[in-house]
This record gives structure tokens, sequence and C-alpha cells, in this order.
């Protein structure tokens, strides 16, 4: 078992948020095995070095660029916005929103060259700023720390800049999107040292095993019954996989292919070896992958 101690690797994450129940799944996925209850300050993973502490994600980028802990568990927007001095190792693929200008739904203005010398109000000033510095459009930008989207109904300001995922509070308040400033998702993060120190291999073991559940979820594991005469076609059509898994059916002429298939392209290549008389076709999640 882990101890308390330096040589263990220190990783922050959300304690209580957005974030939180899908990083712990995230791990617990990735094979680390610890206790996660509210209230609580840290866990030791009873199989691997590590120690997770939960903290306000507000608090992870100084975390991670000081070196309290090695790595850190937080949306790219809170990168964006506060350009800490860290290293951004891998997009996690969860946790997906977009920071986004709305103006309320009866605004006169039509697109973003519509807010020239208008008030906006957010929470993420800096991506603000920078987005219409670039557009070369003047714009007051104030901060305000929550419930960003009903300053427009105060009379505090003519639009926003807010994330959104499902888009149902700005639906709520009457809002309607003008423009997308970036899109963002969970990331992790390192300290820009803890290649370099005592910790790097088992920094190296850790992401290995977050690529595995992260190269798992992109792939399909696909079963099917096809003629042999079709093979040559069925490699075409996946062309990335290097040598699927060949059984011959009693079925004479008959084959039986095992094989993985990318998540983004899947309906697409189950159609397309339908087409060329794929049968019986069975699909199931991949657990981890390491490639
Ligand atoms: O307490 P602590 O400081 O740790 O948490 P927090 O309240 O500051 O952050 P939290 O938990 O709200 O968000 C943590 C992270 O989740 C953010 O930094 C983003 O990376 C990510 N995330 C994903 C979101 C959303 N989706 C999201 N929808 N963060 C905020 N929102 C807000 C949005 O602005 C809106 O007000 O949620 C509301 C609902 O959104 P809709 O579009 O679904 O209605
Ligand atoms: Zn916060």
């Amino acid at each position: 078992m882990a101890n308390l101690n330096n040589k263990n690797l220190k990783l922050a994450i959300q304690k209580q948020g957005r974030l939180t129940d899908e990083t712990i799944e995230f791990l617990r996925k990735s094979g680390l095995e610890f206790e996660s209850y509210k209230q609580r300050l840290f866990s030791l993973c009873r199989n691997f070095p590590l120690e997770i502490l939960y903290v306000r994600d507000d608090d992870i980028p100084d975390y991670v660029e000081a070196g309290t802990v090695d790595l850190g568990i937080l949306g790219l927007n809170k990168l964006n916005e506060e350009k800490p001095k860290v290293k951004k190792l891998l997009n996690l693929r969860y946790g997906f929103c977009s920071l986004i200008i709305a103006v309320p739904k009866e605004s006169e203005i039509k697109d973003i060259w519509g807010l020239r010398n208008k008030t906006i109000a957010t929470s993420y000033p800096e991506s603000s700023k920078k987005f219409f510095k670039k557009n070369n459009i003047p714009v007051e930008v104030v901060r305000i720390r929550g419930s960003v989207e009903i300053t427009p109904a105060l009379g505090v300001a003519q639009a926003i800049i807010d994330l959104t995922s499902t888009g149902s509070t700005l639906a709520l308040n009457d809002l309607r999107v003008l423009s997308k400033i970036y899109d963002s998702e969970s990331v992790l993060i390192a300290n820009k040292e803890a290649f370099i120190n005592g910790k790097k291999n088992l920094l190296k073991k850790l992401i290995t095993r977050f690529q595995g559940v992260l190269s798992a979820k992109n792939y399909k594991y696909v079963m099917m019954n096809a003629p042999e005469e079709m093979l040559p076609k069925i490699k075409g059509i996946i062309p990335y996989l290097k040598s699927p898994t060949i059984t011959r059916l009693s079925t004479k002429g008959w084959i039986s292919i095992q094989t993985v298939i990318k998540e983004d392209l899947f309906w697409e290549t189950i159609e397309k070896l339908k087409k060329i008389g794929a049968t019986g076709i069975i699909v199931l999640p991949i657990e981890k992958m390491i490639i």
C-alpha cells in the first residue's frame, strides 16, 4: 500500500462541482482504487503511489504551477483564462462546454461588430479582451463573479460572455448566441518540472494508464461474419487495421472477423461493411486499450 510521502505523485481535482463525478469515474476507469466521499480533503490510492487532493477548481492552476501538486485536472477554459505556467498533457474528453458571446433575444445586435463600444459582463475577462482585441472591436469588459446571465436584464451589460453546455441557461434568460470564442473540455496538466524530477517514471506510468482509457473510449470492438472473398474490401474499409483476427466458419467460404473500429467513423464503417455482405455484427465497448 502507498504511504503519504514526498515520493507519491500528487493530483489535484475539483472537490465539488461539475467536473468532480466524471473525474473520479475517469480515475477509477484508469484502474486507480481509492475512497472518495464528500468532505474528503485527500485520498491515497491503494494500488498506485498517488495522492488525490480535492480543491476548488480555481486553486488548481496555482497549485500545479507552484509544485504543491504534480498534476491537476480542470477545464481548458481555466487554462485559457489564467495562462498558468504549466504543461498541458492530455485532453480527457469530458466536461465539454464552450465560451460564447450572447445578447438578449430582442437585442438589435446582430453580430460581433455590433458590440462596438458596448458593455459586456463576464467571469472570463482575459479570454474576452483577447477575443475583441484580435477582432479589433473596442468594448468595455466588466468582470462579474457569478450569475453573468442575468446582467443584461439588470441593465448592467448589453451582452455576456459565459460558458454553456446544454444552452438551457441561455434559453431560460432569453439570450441568444452571437458567436463562440472557444470550446473547452477537461484536461490533465502537470507542473513544468514534473518530468525532470524523481517522479518521472511514475508519471509516465500514470499517463500510459490514462491514455489507455482514452484510446478505449475512441474505439469499439467489432465481431462480424463475412464471405471470405470480401476480406480485401473489408481491409480497405478499415484501413488502420493491420491484422484483424480471422477465423474460418463451418459454412464454406465464410469467415469471422474480429477488429476495432474508430468511434467517430463507427456508423459510416458499419454501413459499408453491411453493404459488402457482413452479417451478425456484434459491437462491444473496450475497457482499456494499450497501443
Ligand atoms: O466550487 P468550484 O470553484 O470548484 O467550482 P465552480 O463553481 O467555479 O465551477 P463549476 O463546477 O461550475 O465548473 C467547473 C468546470 O466545468 C468549468 O470550469 C468548465 O470547464 C466545466 N463546465 C462544463 C461548465 C459547464 N459545462 C457549464 N455549463 N462550467 C460551467 N457551466 C455553467 C454555464 O456557464 C451555465 O451557467 O453551467 C450553467 C449551465 O449551463 P447550460 O448551458 O447547460 O445551461
Ligand atoms: Zn471555481
